[in-house]
C-alpha cells in the first residue's frame, strides 16, 4: 500500500511511518516541523534527543534497508497538499498534521487562531485534494475522545440512534470540546463527513484518548531513531508529565480533585489501531469513526499508580492536587463505547506497574535534560478559574 502519514515528523508520526515502511509499505512523510517551533517557542524541548527528520530517514534507511519519501511544508498553506497528494498518490493517508495542544490552543487569541486555522483548514485542503487527485484513498484522521466532553450519558462511537417526536434516525453523537482544540476536531469531523457524503470519499475517524508511553519496536531499533516525549505544562499530557515529574522529585501535578476520566492507550496500541484501520477500509462515501482507548482511568488514580511503581524503584514519589487552571468537570460520569477496534482485532496493552516501570526507567535516562521550569501550569482556561463548567 502506498501510505502518506501527515505529521510524520511527531511524537506518534514518525513510530507509525517506521511501523508501516518495516511491513513493507510504500511511506511518504508530510511535516512543517511546526510542533518543534511550538515547543522552542514555549522555551521547552523534548526529553528525548531527537534527531532531525533528515538524520531520522538516513538513520531508518540504514537499519531497515527501507525508504521513506520526505515532504517538508504546511498541509494548511497554498497547494502544497494538493501537489503531494497529486505527486505521491496514495491509497491510504495517515492525517496527524495537527496542533495536538489544548493549553497551547487557550493560551492567547493568536494560539486559538493558529490551532484552528492550522488544523481545519489543513484537513479541508486535505480533503479537496483527495477529491481531486485520490477519490478513492482512504483517509484515516486522528480525532479525539475530546470531541464527545464528558456528557451525563453513554458514549457511542460516532452516531446515536435518536428517537424524536416519534421518529428515529441515526446522527452523529452530540459534541461538547472542552477546549478550542478540541473543538478544532469536532470542526475537521464535521468536514470529513461531508466529504464523504457529498464527494464519496472514504475515511475513518479515529477518536483518541490519550496517549502514553516512549518506546515501540522501532524507537528501540537505533537511538536516532527515537521519537519525541513531551513533559512541559502545554505538550505534555498527564501519564507522560507523571513519569517525568516522578524522576525528578517533583510532587505530580494532579489538577484540581482529579476525578477527570478519560480513555488511555498506550502508543504502541496507536500503531497497532492504525494499522488494523488501514488493512480494513471503509467502502466509498463511508464516514466511519472509531473510538480510539484501551481503559478508562482518572488522574487521581494514574498519579497513585505512578507513586506506588516508583516506590518499587526506590522513588519517593508525592502526589499534589494543585489549582486546576482548567474548566472542566472534576468529577463526571463516563462510559465511552470502544468495541469496533477491538473487533478488527486489537490486542490491548495494558497499563500495568512495570509497564510504568519501565517508562520510568526510560525517562532516568534522560532526566539530565529535564527543565523543571516548563512543569507547573500557568496557562488558565479563563483570566480567572470562575467555577466549573456544566459539562
Ligand atoms: P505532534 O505535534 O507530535 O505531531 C503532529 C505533527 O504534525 C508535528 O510533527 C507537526 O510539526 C505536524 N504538523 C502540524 N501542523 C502541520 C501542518 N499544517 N502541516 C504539516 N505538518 C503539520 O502530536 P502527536 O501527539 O503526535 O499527535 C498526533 C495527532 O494525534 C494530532 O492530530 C493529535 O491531535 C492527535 N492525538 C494525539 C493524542 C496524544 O495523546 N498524543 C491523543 C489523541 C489525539
Ligand atoms: N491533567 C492533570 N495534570 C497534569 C496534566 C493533565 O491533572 O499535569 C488532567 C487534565 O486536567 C485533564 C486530563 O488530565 O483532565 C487529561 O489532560 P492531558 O493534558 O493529558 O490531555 P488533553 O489535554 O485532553 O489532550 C491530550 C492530547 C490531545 C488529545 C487528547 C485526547 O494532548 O492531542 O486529543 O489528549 S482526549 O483527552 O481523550 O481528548
Amino acid at each position: 500500500m502506498r501510505v502518506l502519514i501527515l505529521g510524520g515528523d511527531g511524537y506518534l508520526g514518525w513510530p507509525t511511518a517506521m511501523r508501516f515502511s518495516g511491513q513493507g509499505h510504500e511511506v511518504g512523510v508530510v511535516d512543517s516541523f511546526a510542533r518543534r517551533r511550538w515547543v522552542e517557542e514555549a522555551g521547552s524541548h523534548s526529553l528525548t534527543p531527537i534527531t532531525s527528520l533528515e538524520e531520522r530517514l538516513q538513520a531508518w534507511s540504514e537499519v531497515s534497508g527501507k525508504d521513506i519519501e520526505p515532504y517538508v511544508g504546511d498541509i494548511s498553506e497554498g497547494t502544497f497538499i494538493a501537489d503531494v497528494v497529486r505527486e505521491f498518490e496514495p491509497e491510504a493517508i495517515v492525517h496527524y498534521g495537527e496542533q495536538p495542544s489544548a493549553p497551547w490552543s487557550m493560551r492567547s487569541v493568536d494560539n486559538a487562531v493558529v490551532t484552528q486555522a492550522n488544523n481545519v483548514i489543513g484537513s479541508l485542503k486535505l480533503l479537496w485534494a483527495m477529491r481531486d487527485h485520490a477519490p478513492d484513498a482512504h483517509l484515516i484522521k486522528l480525532g479525539t475522545m475530546g470531541e464527545y466532553g464528558t456528557p451525563n450519558i453513554d458514549i457511542e462511537e460516532g452516531f446515536i440512534e435518536i428517537e424524536h417526536n416519534g421518529r428515529k434516525d441515526t446522527l452523529p453523537f452530540p459534541k461538547l470540546p472542552g477546549s478550542l482544540y478540541h473543538l478544532s476536531k469536532v470542526h475537521d469531523s464535521h468536514n470529513i463527513h461531508f466529504a464523504c457524503r457529498i464527494w464519496g470519499l472514504k475515511a475513518t475517524d479515529l477518536n483518541q484518548g490519550v496517549v502514553y508511553g516512549i518506546e515501540t519496536p522501532e524507537t528501540k531499533l537505533d537511538e536516532r531513531l527515537i521519537t519525541r516525549f513531551d513533559y512541559d505544562e502545554l505538550f505534555g499530557t498527564a501519564l507522560n508529565r507523571f513519569a517525568v515529574q516522578a524522576v525528578i522529585g517533583h510532587p505530580l501535578t494532579v489538577y484540581g480533585r482529579g476525578g477527570q476520566t478519560r480513555g488511555f492507550l498506550n502508543i504502541v496500541d496507536t500503531l497497532q489501531c492504525v494499522m488494523l484501520t488501514a488493512e480494513n477500509p471503509p467502502a466509498s462515501g463511508e464516514y466511519r469513526v472509531f473510538n480510539q482507548f484501551t481503559e478508562v482511568f482518572n488522574v487521581a488514580d494514574l498519579a497513585e499508580k505512578v507513586r506506588h511503581a516508583g516506590g518499587e524503584l526506590g522513588i519517593d514519589v508525592q502526589v499534589d492536587h494543585v489549582v486546576n487552571p482548567r474548566l472542566e468537570l472534576e468529577e463526571h460520569y463516563y462510559n465511552p463505547t470502544h468495541t469496533k477496534l477491538l473487533e478488527l482485532g486489537l490486542e490491548p496493552t495494558l497499563l500495568s506497574e512495570t509497564l510504568i516501570e519501565s517508562m520510568l526507567e526510560v525517562v532516568r535516562r534522560y532526566r539530565d535534560r529535564v527543565l523543571p521550569d516548563v512543569i507547573d501550569p500557568v496557562t488558565l482556561w479563563r483570566p480567572e478559574p470562575l467555577g466549573q463548567p456544566a459539562h
